[in-house]
Formats: structure tokens, sequence, C-alpha cells
């Protein structure tokens, strides 16, 4: 048994196959990406590789303490003149590295299994946790079309997802986070205030101390 199926026979399976609603048009697939984790890992290492993961600046002049990179057409970036999608690796220069067919076939999987069909995104955004790491409730708006769902995948060790409402200081929910589980929102949820409360000392056999999140979004 090698490190990348090792995760089949561990603690992520009891709710696999499972659905969790979180909203009108918002839905957690349990362990939709357990079977593609072979696949995907790979694929990340040459994402990393060709545009590695380092820590941006907000807007404000703090550093974030999520790691991140992107892969296609578009990338998010944040820097002291503000957020926004970008055909560059403002590091490099060089355009993104393209998405790999894996995290393609999985974005447009997930998307059509929550009822999104056709969804094409332009840009995926990888973020890295580590222990203590985490993201401050905030809304995704810097895309277009906000008609399109966003799709996020999360491998490694558990998170807590904070569900908020459509204003800052609407009460949010704590949901758990497991490796290989898919989240889709869109529609009436798109606008959600949301985060990740800070992550806890844990071990995973594929990521070690980590917690990987990719989030597909047509930007463009
Ligand atoms: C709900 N990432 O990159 S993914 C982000 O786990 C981001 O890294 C988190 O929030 C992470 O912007 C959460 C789940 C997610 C992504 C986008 C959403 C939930 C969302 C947009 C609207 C509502
Ligand atoms: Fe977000």
């Amino acid at each position: 048994m090698n490190i990348v199926t090792a995760d089949l026979f561990a603690d992520d399976l009891p709710l696999a196959g499972s659905r969790t609603p979180l909203g009108p048009q918002a839905v957690v697939l349990r362990g939709f990406a357990l079977g593609r984790v072979a696949a995907l890992w790979p694929a990340l290492q040459q994402v990393i590789a060709r545009a590695p993961l380092r820590h941006m600046v907000t807007p404000g002049g703090q550093a974030m303490s999520v790691p991140l990179t992107n892969c296609g057409l578009l990338g998010w970036t944040s820097s002291r003149a503000g957020y926004r999608y970008q055909g560059t690796d403002p590091d490099s220069g060089l355009s993104w590295p393209p998405m790999p067919g894996a995290f393609l076939a999985l974005a447009r999987d997930a998307a059509a299994e929550a009822g999104f069909e056709r969804f094409e995104p332009d840009a995926c955004l990888v973020n890295r946790y580590r222990p203590g790491a985490r993201l401050t409730l905030h809304q995704d708006r810097n895309e277009r079309d906000f008609g399109q769902p966003i799709v996020s995948v999360s491998l490694g060790v558990p998170a807590v997802f904070l569900w908020g409402g459509l204003r800052r200081g609407d009460r949010a929910a704590r949901v758990p986070l497991l490796h290989g589980d898919v989240a889709v929102w869109g529609g009436a949820d798109r606008l959600r205030y949301h985060g990740i409360a800070p992550i806890r000392e844990a071990a995973h056999p594929l990521t070690g101390c980590e917690r990987i999140n990719f989030t597909f979004r047509k930007a463009g």
C-alpha cells in the first residue's frame, strides 16, 4: 500500500458518498475526490514546481498566513494594490501552469453532481495550511460572473469551515472538511461570508501536518 492509496483505508471513509447540504445551492460532497487523489497529487507537485506557493501581502500590508499559488488561465493575487485575477505569476512573470486534466475533470464532475452543468473554470487557486494557519471570514467577489459556482477540494488534515451569511456579522456555522471532501457553491449562496478556523496539529499519511485546498472558479 503506498502513500497515495493509504487514505482509502483510514478515517475519511465513514462519511464518504454522503452529502452535507449547507444552503439552498451549497453542498459538501463527502469523499468525492478520494478515488482521484492518486492523479491529483502528482499533478499538484508539477504545478508547485513551476509556480511555488508563496505568502502574498494583503492590501493592508499584512502577510497572509496561508501561502498560495494558481493554475489555469487566470490566477488570484493579492498585493498592496489590491486583489485581482491576472494571467501571469507576479513572482516569475510567467503564465500560470496549465490546469491539469485531472483537476478540470474533477471540478466539472463535482459541479454537475451538485446541479451546475457545464462548469468551465479558468482559474484554480491552491491554498496550503499548516498548524495555526487560518482564513478570516470573507466574501469571494473578484470574479466577473457570480452566476458561476465555486468548487473546493480538501486534501490532508481536517479543517473547520466557517460558513456565515450574507453580512459579515451573521453567525457562522462550523462544518468539518475532511480529506477528499468537495464543496460546491453557487446561486444564492455564492456571496456568503466564509473562512477557515485555525488548523489544529494533526498528521495525515499523504500530506503530513498540512491541509491543501483547491478552489476552482470562472474568474474571467
Ligand atoms: C463559500 N478558501 O480561497 S474553500 C478561498 O479552504 C477560500 O482554502 C477556503 O475561501 C479554503 O477564497 C475555503 C470553500 C469555499 C470557497 C469559496 C466560497 C467556500 C465558499 C465562495 C463563496 C461561498
Ligand atoms: Fe473564499
